[in-house]
Parts: structure tokens; sequence; C-alpha cells
């Protein structure tokens, strides 16, 4: 689909209000997206696994005025800190859905994870609010289905890049890369040829660390500009994608568990080095990598680790060794859990 398609074009009426509610996950990247261009386009392809678990509901209570505005809440309280973040959004998204500038807009949202858990909520956050505007064009001008979660995606993209991958699952593809058909820097894909273990592996996330982190990802990104490793970062990442979606492909998991985890340190090194340079792993975070190495020594279960910009640890396994790894959780990795806290 090219750009040109997701223009809104419509002479028809709007409605004078109404109210739609979306929902949509969050997602864990694989091939990690550390570095864009201006305006948000990345700087390499990433692929990510969706976290069905992990939503956020978002309902927009539009009601048709002179001037547009908009509030925001979570459950039902007003949150002002995320104010400037969506006034970036609107201003981004404005030639693309113009027509909820005619609205005050209402914006309400709940996620099913906690909130302050260290886990980003911009992702799924950004999906459910641009899948609910653009479920609004839809009512309006009638796109269709395709075109209303290409569009969402879009506009998510300008809110949280990574919030483009959330539209789609079981994995979604977003960025430009030669052997991947209709991948775009402008929208995420579906990508569903995978091996059956992958549509039920799971991830459990161990709260390391729920604390707000002190370098936000938008200055991570930036901080890849001058980084002395970028050109081979953004080679490899291009690199990794081919590779993983042969493995998620065939189903080998000595593969996955290698690039996935190569991609983890990969992405915390691209900080290490950064000018300035910084660390978002905790001592747990180390401590947990290391009791999961030994863990999968010691029992030959394929349990491996990814990280996202933080401390936390998402465990990815197969459904079946859940119990196993469960139990190795509850003895050996609680302890490095803030508040013995996880999510699965
Ligand atoms: C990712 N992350 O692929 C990478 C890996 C975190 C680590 O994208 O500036 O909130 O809003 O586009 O999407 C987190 O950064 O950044 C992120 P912006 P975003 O998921």
């Amino acid at each position: 689909m090219s750009t040109y398609n997701l223009k809104y074009e419509s002479i028809k009426e709007l409605p004078n209000s109404g109210l739609i509610t979306c929902q949509s996950p969050s997602n864990i990247a694989l091939v990690k997206y550390w570095g864009k261009k201006s305006v948000q386009i990345p700087t390499n392809p990433s692929l990510s696994f969706t976290l069905k678990n992990c939503h956020t509901s978002t309902s927009i209570k539009f009601i048709k005025k002179e001037r547009f505005s908009f509030e925001f809440k979570i459950n039902n309280q007003n949150k002002p800190e995320f104010i400037p973040k969506l006034d970036t959004f609107f201003s981004r998204i404005k030639d693309w859905v113009p027509f909820i500038f005619n609205y005050n807009i209402e914006i309400n949202t709940e996620n099913t994870f906690p909130h302050s858990s260290g886990i980003a909520s911009s992702a799924s956050g950004f999906s459910a609010l641009s899948l609910a505007i653009s479920q609004l064009e839809q009512k309006i001008t009638g796109i269709s289905e395709i075109e209303k979660y290409t569009k969402a995606s879009f506009i998510s993209r300008l809110g949280s890049g990574s919030a483009s991958r959330s539209l789609y699952g079981p994995c979604a593809i977003w960025g430009v890369h030669e052997d991947v058909k209709n991948s775009s820097d402008e929208y995420a894909i579906e990508h569903s040829s995978v091996n059956h273990i992958f549509e039920s592996y799971q991830d459990t996330i161990l709260l390391i660390d729920k604390g707000i982190k002190k370098i936000s990802s938008t200055v991570g990104h930036d901080l890849m500009n001058n980084h002395p490793y970028s050109k081979q970062r953004y080679h490899q990442a291009y690199r990794h994608l081919k590779e993983l979606i042969t493995v998620l492909e065939s189903g080998d998991l000595e593969q996955f568990i290698l690039l996935t985890e190569k991609e983890a340190l990969t992405l915390h090194a691209m900080m290490m080095t950064s000018n300035p340079y910084f660390i978002l792993m905790k001592e747990g975070t180390l401590s947990t990598i290391k009791k999961v190495w030994d863990f999968r020594k010691d029992t030959k279960i394929p349990l491996s680790f990814t990280l996202d910009a933080g401390a936390n640890v998402h465990l990815l396994y197969p459904i079946d060794y859940q119990q196993s790894v469960m139990d190795f959780i509850n003895s050996d990795l609680i302890v490095f859990c803030e508040n013995q806290q996880y999510i699965c």
C-alpha cells in the first residue's frame, strides 16, 4: 500500500458525537529497533512477538466542537504528565486524520498489566488509541479492514515506533527489508509464517525494576546517530531479521536462542557504548541471565531471555515447559524481582 492511499479523503458528513473502544496488545522485539530518522523512520527493520496477555483498552468519546481539544485519563483519572507526548502525536498525525480536529476527544485507557511496572505501555497505548482513530475514519469513509489496520499502524508509529508492530500477530515486521514482501518503514505488517511451536510460545516478564527509566527510549534512539558502531549494528539487524524469519519457520530453537539473546545483548551494548554511555540493566538482570544460562545447560530446556530498553527480563520458552519454568522462576529467580512480581 503506498503512502498516498493512506491519505484521508472524504467530503462526507462527520458524525456529531460518538464513543469508540478498541484494544491492542504490547509487543516485545526479537530483532530490535534502535535508531531512527525523522519522522519516526527506523534505521533498521525489526521483528516482534505480540504479547496478547498484556493489552491496553482505549475508548475515545468524541463531540463536535469549533476547536480541537483532548483530555487523557487512565482508569478515569486525569494524567497530565502524558499530555506533551500526546500533543506531539496529534501534531504529527494531523495531515493523515484531519477529521479528528473537528472534535473534543476524551481518551480513557486501561491496561491489563500493572501501571508503573517498568513495562512500556506506549506500544499498546498508542496502538489502541490509533486503532480507535482509524475506526472513526472507517465509520466516516468506509475504508476496508485492511486499510484500517494499516492506517492504525501508520499513525501509531508517529506516536511510538514500536507501537506500529502491536496491531498484528503472532509476529510483526516494521521496516523495509528486501526479502520481506510489502515491508515498509511507515507501518508494520503481519508475519504469520511461523512454526507451530512459536504460535504458543510463552513470554514471562520478570519485573526486576519497576521504576521509571533514567534515559528515555527517544534519547537512546537519538544517540545512535553519532554512535561509532551504528552502521555495523544496522547491517547486523538487517541480517538477523532474515535469519530469524528462517528460524521462525523451521522451529530451530537452538538458532532462535542464539539470535534473540545476541539481539538483546547488542541492544544494551549499544547503550553502553554511546556518548554519553548508560546502563539500564540492574544487578538482578545480570544474575537472572546467568541463572537462565545455567538452567538451560543443566536441564536442556530451551529457556532463553530477551530484554527491552530497561532492566526487566522477558523469559521465552515453548508452552510444553511451562511448569518446569514456573518452578524455576519461583525457586531461583523470584529473589531478583521487585516485590516478587512477574507477569505471564
Ligand atoms: C523495540 N524499543 O524494537 C525497541 C527495543 C526498546 C528496545 O522501540 O521513540 O518507545 O517512541 O519511537 O518505540 C522503545 O522505543 O521509541 C523501543 P519511540 P519506542 O521495541
